[in-house]
C-alpha cells in the first residue's frame, strides 16, 4: 500500500516539474519509504500511549485495584526470577518500583512501535497487537490480589478501543493509507506548489510533492503531539484520582479508641436533651465536618503521602525533633471542644465552627524539642507552603493549643488538614491553624512574617467576642401574636461566654437561655421565646459578655485587619 502511494506520488512528481524528475523520483521513494516507516512506528508508540493512559484513567476509578500498568509490573515481581528483582532493588534502591513501572511503560511503547509498523502491511496486525495487549492487562488485573476479571476487563476495554482509534487516525493522517481523494488533492497542491517553490528546490530534494508531504507530515506531526498531550493528561488525571484515593484510604484506615471519644459521645446525648439545643433552625453545638466552614489558599488540597510526612520542629530549640504521623496518632489523646474563626468572618457570618479536635498538646511537643527562652514566636509551615505565627507563650498559658488528627471523632479530613493542623483556642484561624502542617519553627516575634501579614492583616489575632442570630433568618415574615423562639451562638473562646443578651422592640434587653457549656474554648448556643407585638419592620439584636465580664463593643468594624466587631442585627417584618 505504502509502496503503491510512493509510485503514484513519484510520477506526480515527474508530471508536475520536470526539473524533478530524473533526479528528484529515486530520493523521492526512499524518503517516502522512510517518513512513513517513523510515521507509522510514531503512530504505534502514540497508540500503544493512549492505550497506557486510557486504561489507567479508567483504573483510576477503580481504586485502589491496581490499573493496567500496577497490575502487570506487579505479575512481573510475582513471577520474576529473585535475582532480577535483587538486581532492580542494587540498581534502583528505594525506586526500584518506580523503575519497574517505567519499564513496563518503555516496553510497552517499544512493542507500540512494532505495531505502527506492521500496521504498514495490514491495519488487522495492529488491532490484533493492541487486543493481546490488552488481554494482557485483563489477565494481569483478573490474578492480582486486589483486582477483579470484570473491573480487569472494562478497563482494559477502555485501553484497546482508545489505542486502536488513535492508531488508525494517526496512521491515516501519516499518509501511509491515504484514500484517493486525498492522492487527488496533495496532487492538485503539488501543481500549485510547484509553480511557486519551483526549480528553486528541485535540486535539494523539496519537489512539489514533497513539499505537500511535508505539510501533511506537519499535519501528523501535530496531531500525534495533540495525542501525546492528551495521553499524558489523561495519565496525569488518574495519578491524581489516585493518589487522592490513597490519601483518603490511609485516613480512613485511621480509627480513635471510642472510649476515649467519650466526651463526644456524652455532649451528643445531652444536646439532644437540651431544650436550646432543639430551637429550629440552630446551629448544632457541635457542627459536623462535612457543614464545618472552610478557608484555604490551596487551588486544590494537598494529598499527603503518610508514609513519607513528618512533622518537624525546628529553629529557637535545643534539638529540632520530628515526628511521624504515627508517633502523633500514639500520642494523640487529647480532645477538646474549640470554636475556631476566621478573622473574615462578617458580623453574622458563617466562617466559624466548634468541633472536637483530638490531638496532641502543642506543648508537649514543644517541650520535648526544649524551647529556648529567646523564642517569642511559634511559626508554622504547611505543605503547600502557607505559614503563620502566634507569641509563644499561647503553647504554654494553658488555653487549648493542639497539634490535631482528629476532628469529631475522625482523622482530620483532607479538607481540614489531614494529616494534622494547629488549633488554637482564641486565635483566629490566619495566625494559628495551620492545616497540612509540617513544620513548626520557633523563631522570634521580629523575624518572622506569616502568609497574612504582609497582605495587611494584624500580627496578632485575638478572636473577638462574637454572638449570632441564627433564627429567625433577615427578612422572616412573623406573625403578629405569635410566639417564636430566637436562637443563636455566641463565643469568646479561651474567655468564655457568660450572659447572652437579645433586644427586640427597640425596648430592654432581655437574657436569653444558654444551651450546655462544653468549656471556655467552645461556643454556647442561645434561645429566647418572643411574641412579636408591634406590626411592621422590627430588629432583632443581640450581644454577649464573656466570662470576664467585658461586653461585645456595639462598635462597627470590618473584619480586615483583626477581625469585625459589633452586635448582629437581623431584621424581620411583623405582620
Ligand atoms: N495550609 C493552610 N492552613 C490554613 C489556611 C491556609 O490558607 N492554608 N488558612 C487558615 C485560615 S485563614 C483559617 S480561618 C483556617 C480555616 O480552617 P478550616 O478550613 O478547617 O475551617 O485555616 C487556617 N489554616
Ligand atoms: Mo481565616
Amino acid at each position: 500500500m505504502a509502496n503503491e502511494k510512493v509510485a503514484v506520488n513519484a510520477e506526480d512528481a515527474s508530471t508536475s516539474d520536470a526539473k524533478a524528475r530524473s533526479f528528484g523520483s529515486d530520493m523521492e521513494a526512499e524518503t517516502t519509504v522512510r517518513s512513513s516507516r517513523s510515521s507509522a512506528a510514531i503512530s504505534g508508540i502514540i497508540a500503544a500511549g493512549a492505550a497506557l493512559a486510557a486504561g489507567e484513567f479508567a483504573g483510576a476509578f477503580t481504586s485502589p485495584k491496581p490499573g493496567p500498568v500496577t497490575a502487570v509490573a506487579n505479575r512481573v515481581v510475582d513471577n520474576a526470577p529473585s535475582w532480577f528483582v535483587e538486581f532492580g532493588k542494587s540498581v534502583f534502591g528505594l525506586s526500584d518500583k518506580v523503575a519497574l513501572v517505567v519499564g513496563t511503560v518503555i516496553l510497552a511503547l517499544a512493542f507500540g512501535a512494532g505495531l505502527g509498523l506492521a500496521s504498514r502491511k495490514s491495519r488487522h496486525f495492529g488491532t490484533a497487537g493492541l487486543a493481546a495487549f490488552g488481554m494482557l492487562g485483563v489477565i494481569a488485573i483478573g490474578t492480582d490480589a486486589q483486582g477483579t476479571w470484570l473491573t480487569g476487563l472494562v478497563v482494559c476495554s477502555f485501553a484497546v478501543v482508545a489505542g486502536v482509534l488513535a492508531l488508525n487516525f494517526l496512521l491515516h493522517k501519516s499518509g501511509t493509507r491515504e484514500n484517493p481523494s486525498n492522492q487527488l488533492n496533495s496532487s492538485s497542491e503539488s501543481v500549485f506548489a510547484g509553480s511557486k517553490v519551483g526549480s528553486a528546490t528541485a535540486g535539494t530534494g523539496g519537489s512539489p510533492t514533497a513539499h505537500s508531504r511535508m505539510q501533511g507530515r506537519r499535519s501528523f506531526l501535530g496531531w500525534s503531539a495533540a495525542f501525546g498531550l492528551v495521553a499524558a493528561a489523561a495519565a496525569a488525571g488518574a495519578q491524581s484520582i489516585r493518589s487522592r484515593s490513597r490519601t483518603e484510604l490511609a485516613r480512613k484506615a485511621v480509627e480513635f479508641d471510642p472510649s476515649a471519644d467519650e466526651a463526644l459521645a456524652q455532649t451528643e446525648v445531652s444536646s439532644s436533651l437540651d431544650e436550646v439545643a432543639s430551637v429550629p433552625g440552630i446551629t448544632p453545638l457541635i457542627v459536623p465536618n462535612d457543614d464545618f466552614y472552610l478557608i484555604d489558599t490551596a487551588i486544590r488540597e494537598p494529598l499527603v503521602d503518610i508514609d513519607t510526612w513528618v512533622l518537624e520542629i525546628t529553629g529557637l530549640v535545643d534539638e529540632p525533633i520530628s515526628f511521624s504521623y504515627q508517633d502523633l496518632l500514639d500520642r494523640a489523646e487529647t480532645t477538646a471542644p474549640v470554636t475556631l474563626s476566621c478573622v473574615s468572618n462578617e458580623v453574622g457570618g458563617d466562617l466559624v465552627g466548634n468541633a472536637i479536635w483530638r490531638g496532641v498538646p502543642l506543648a508537649d511537643l514543644l517541650n520535648e524539642a526544649g524551647v529556648k527562652p529567646q523564642a517569642t514566636q511559634i511559626a508554622s509551615r504547611s505543605v503547600d507552603g502557607w505559614s503563620c505565627g502566634f507569641p509563644t507563650e499561647a503553647a504554654f498559658d494553658g488555653r487549648t493549643a493542639l497539634v490535631a488528627v482528629g476532628m469529631n471523632g475522625e482523622a482530620l479530613p483532607i479538607a481540614h488538614g489531614f494529616p494534622a493542623r494547629l488549633v488554637v483556642s482564641g486565635l483566629y484561624g490566619y495566625v494559628s491553624a495551620t492545616k497540612w502542617i509540617k513544620e513548626i519553627e520557633l523563631t522570634t516575634i521580629e523575624d518572622f512574617d506569616g502568609y497574612w501579614i504582609p497582605r495587611g492583616w494584624s500580627k496578632l489575632g485575638p478572636v473577638k467576642t462574637q454572638s449570632r442570630v441564627d433564627t429567625p433568618s433577615r427578612g422572616t415574615e412573623l406573625v403578629l401574636g405569635e410566639e417564636i423562639a430566637i436562637g443563636g451562638v455566641a463565643w469568646a473562646p479561651n474567655t468564655g461566654i457568660e450572659k447572652v443578651e437579645v433586644q427586640t422592640d427597640e425596648g430592654q434587653w432581655r437574657e436569653a437561655t444558654l444551651g450546655e457549656s462544653l468549656g471556655e474554648d467552645a461556643w454556647r448556643q442561645w434561645y429566647l421565646p418572643w411574641t412579636p407585638t408591634k406590626p411592621g419592620r422590627q430588629f432583632i439584636r443581640v450581644r454577649a459578655t464573656d466570662s470576664d465580664g467585658e461586653t461585645q463593643t456595639s462598635d462597627m468594624t470590618p473584619p480586615a485587619p483583626n477581625g469585625a466587631s459589633g452586635w448582629h442585627e437581623v431584621p424581620v417584618i411583623v405582620a
